[in-house]
């Protein structure tokens, strides 16, 4: 019979799309239990048609749930995550908090779905498994399909990232600071201390002692951990830029054996969950905007590394939803996998 379900930060960006994602999908269950912080505790939310009230978020919250959706950040995953796990859930955490936990699995159902093929619902104990980081996500939708092929020993990343990485509040100041700098006023910084519209800086995660940043450094090693390869070289800009809700990464990759662009493009035009638009005649290329809202991953600019021997190197551009599959449906993906 269907499962229940928790959804832990309903009320933020990604608990929403998580909403949106399972009616989209269709996704079973028997019940739902909307969980939140106390200041959102007693609010109201129809979710197909039906009307519930926000919980706040306890231990107890978690008897009876089979499945325990979390995006609340990394410290509420810290502290109620092991919990939902004791009370016997199965937990889809969408925080970086155990991502790189050697007993976790950090899954891409498309990508590396075997990792987590040990953890079953109504065995009667509880599991946690690992959602990805968003820009991980998105690149590896189109960077493993080639790796699969001629295996990757090096990957470049540039990141373009949305606002809606850094949360709701971070979208809704970009679209006001926008209008203020078009009305000739002061822009309004409060998340990021500086002016967003109009201009692009570097992503706002911590810089650690070796000078790349928190989101970078999430790129290198889960990329490693989810290709389990740990010979693989990744190295990562990331880049937050004034766009709602799609990242957009340039990818250059190096690879072990020839790859030609004809073949590349073969490959992702059959990979799952991506759509290549890679129109050169008319400059049409992924675009931000193209991909928001969607489930796919789009690529396009697939070209051979001019700087690579051979057909040993290709550059690609990749344009994804950082709510819905850089997030949200990546997560209800997983939960789908454990039906
Ligand atoms: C960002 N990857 O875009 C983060 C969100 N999880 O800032």
């Amino acid at each position: 019979d269907a499962p229940s379900l928790a959804v832990v930060g309903v009320t933020g960006a990604v608990g929403q799309e998580f909403l949106s994602v399972l009616s989209d999908r269709n996704f079973p269950y028997s019940s739902i239990k909307m969980l939140a912080s106390k200041r959102s505790a007693g609010k109201r939310l129809t979710f197909e048609d039906k009307d519930y009230v926000i919980e706040e978020l306890t231990p107890d919250s978690f008897d009876g749930v089979d499945i325990a959706l979390f995006s609340a950040g990394g410290s509420i995953s810290k502290e109620f995550g092991p919990i939902a796990v004791e009370r016997g859930s199965v937990v889809v955490d969408n925080s970086s908090a155990f991502r790189m936990d050697e007993k976790v699995p950090l899954v891409i159902p498309e990508v590396n779905p075997d990792a987590m093929a040990h953890i079953k619902l109504g065995l009667g104990k509880g599991a946690l498994i690992a959602n990805p980081n968003c820009s991980t996500i998105i690149c590896l939708m189109a960077a493993t399909p080639l790796h699969r092929h001629a295996k990757v020993t090096r990957m470049v990343v540039s990141t373009y990232q949305a606002a809606s990485g850094a949360g709701a509040a971070a979208m809704e100041e970009l679209e006001l600071q926008t209008r203020e700098v078009l009305e000739g006023k002061q822009p309004t910084c409060k998340i990021f201390k500086q002016q967003y519209a109009f201009n692009l800086f570097s992503h706002n995660a911590p810089v650690l002692s070796n000078g790349y940043n928190e989101e970078e450094m999430k790129l290198v090693k889960e990329t490693m951990k989810i290709w389990n390869d740990l010979d693989v070289k990744v190295t990562a800009t990331c880049i937050r830029v004034p766009v709602m809700r799609a990242h957009a990464e340039s990818v250059n990759l190096q690879f072990e054996k020839p790859l030609d662009e004809d073949t590349a493009r073969d490959i992702l035009k059959n990979a799952p969950g991506v759509v290549v638009i890679d129109d050169r005649a008319s400059n049409h290329f992924p675009t931000p905007l193209e991909v928001s809202n969607k489930d796919d991953v789009a690529v396009g600019r697939i070209r051979r590394d001019v700087s690579q021997d051979g057909n040993h190197g290709l550059d690609i551009f990749v344009c994804g939803d950082q709510i819905r599959k850089g997030a949200a449906l990546n997560a209800i993906q997983i939960a789908e996998m454990l039906l």
